[in-house]
């Protein structure tokens, strides 16, 4: 499968095509939009989550609630667009230049774009750089789910650490009920399973908005279910590890990927690192720990998926950040924008999203077919396989 995605932040709408999707799949609108209003929520998003209500509009390749193996036309209307039509024209009769920006913001795409693509109003650059595209993502990622779900892989997301308050990971939560847990985090306002730390990163998001700064973190998505061997070992673009990572870097302020252990494993001994091998008549081959993440060689273990991504503080601040003026040379003062102090929460969504596109796409290569009926046939076959191993 492949998908492109197109829109502006201040545009008319954001689009995504969706291709190579196998036929008759339930697909459910609801559910996206579910997706959809959890990237929206979340404590220290600004005035703009206010004015948009993001909803899903299917326009192709699902016919009676089912794909019908034509590529799927998802659309989200953005409701800000009002606001924008003559700054965001596309007619060159009615050029307005009022929302014209000539000082790059530091950290964000600005400056780097306006040089390489030689464009002089940097609002070019930051209308598609802008984060607002991971909306869209959601709801690709929010049809790869609906995919996967058939196949009883299920995902949870959460956040555990917002500005250096940190909470537990699903590895040191180790939960006996994970219904529970994933409830505990949807009642958070951080989507963090520990009420206190809750409160407490709710501060810090507090005290950032106070100084006029902003906050990052790091989410982790947890996806159960998988069968062994997704990915490959073959060959580097196959690995389902650098799959994951390029998945997880191209969300907008991402910083740095880690599977399992991640970058703690440089602090330990081999023997603490690797999870040892067993078998028993019941689970057949599997692991006692989990520490890899539930990826060796670049393909699945059949243990659970465990991804970490880290999203540095949003670069758009109310606190001035020295830049200079592209017309001028002169320096100045970054002006206020409108922003987030905080989109760690909405960002766990999207990590969930980007991952479960992989991880579907990893399943589509393994077990490829056109229709529901022959995958789920491939699937059955290559389980009593393994098993009989
Ligand atoms: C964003 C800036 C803000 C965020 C936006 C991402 O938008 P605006 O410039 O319109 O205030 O609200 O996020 C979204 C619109 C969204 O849907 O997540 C940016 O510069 O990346």
């Amino acid at each position: 499968m492949r998908f492109l995605t197109a829109g502006e932040s201040h545009g008319p709408q954001l689009t995504a095509i969706i291709e190579g999707v196998p036929s008759g799949f339930p697909i459910s609108i609801p559910q996206i939009n579910e997706s959809l209003a959890k990237r929206q929520r979340g404590y220290g998003r600004g005035r703009r989550m206010q004015i948009e209500k993001d909803q899903v509009e299917i326009l192709s390749g699902v016919r009676f609630g089912k794909t019908t193996g034509a590529p799927i036309t998802l659309v989200i209307k953005n409701k800000d667009y009002v606001h924008w039509q003559k700054i965001m024209s596309v007619d060159d009769q009615k050029i307005d230049h009022s929302r014209r920006v000539s000082r790059p913001r530091p950290g964000h795409a600005d400056l780097n774009g306006g040089l390489k693509y030689q464009v002089k109003d940097l609002r070019d650059i930051l209308e598609r750089s802008s984060a607002r595209e991971t909306a869209i993502r959601v709801t690709v990622g929010a049809i790869a789910k609906q995919l996967l779900n058939p196949f009883g892989i299920r995902s949870f997301s959460h956040v555990i650490n917002i500005g250096g308050i940190e909470a537990k990971s699903f590895e040191q939560l180790k939960p006996k009920n994970i219904e529970e847990l994933i409830q505990q985090i949807e009642s958070s306002e951080v989507r963090c399973a520990d009420q206190q730390k809750t409160e407490l990163m709710k501060q810090k998001i507090d005290q950032a908005k106070a100084n006029g700064d902003t906050v990052g973190g790091i989410v982790e998505v947890v996806v159960f279910g998988l069968p062994v061997g997704l990915g490959s070992h073959v060959h580097w673009d196959r690995k389902l590890d650098g799959r994951l990572g390029q998945a997880i870097l191209s969300i907008q302020a991402f910083k740095g990927v880690e599977l399992g252990m991640g970058f703690a494993v440089a602090n330990h001994f081999g023997s603490e690192v690797h999870d040892e091998i067993f078998w028993n008549e019941e689970k057949g081959f599997y692991r006692a720990t989990n520490r890899a993440g539930g990826i060796e060689g670049g393909m699945t273990t059949g243990e659970p998926l465990v991804i970490r991504g880290v999203m540095k503080p949003i670069p758009t601040l109310y606190k001035p950040l020295k830049s200079v003026d592209i017309d001028s040379k002169a320096p100045f003062e970054a002006s206020v924008e409108r922003s987030d102090a905080c989109a760690v929460p909405a960002a766990s969504i999207v990590a969930e999203h980007v991952v479960l596109w992989e991880v579907a796409n990893a399943f589509f290569e393994k077990f490829s077919g056109d229709s529901y009926i022959e995958i789920e046939q491939q699937l059955k076959n290559y389980l009593q396989l393994v098993r009989n191993y």
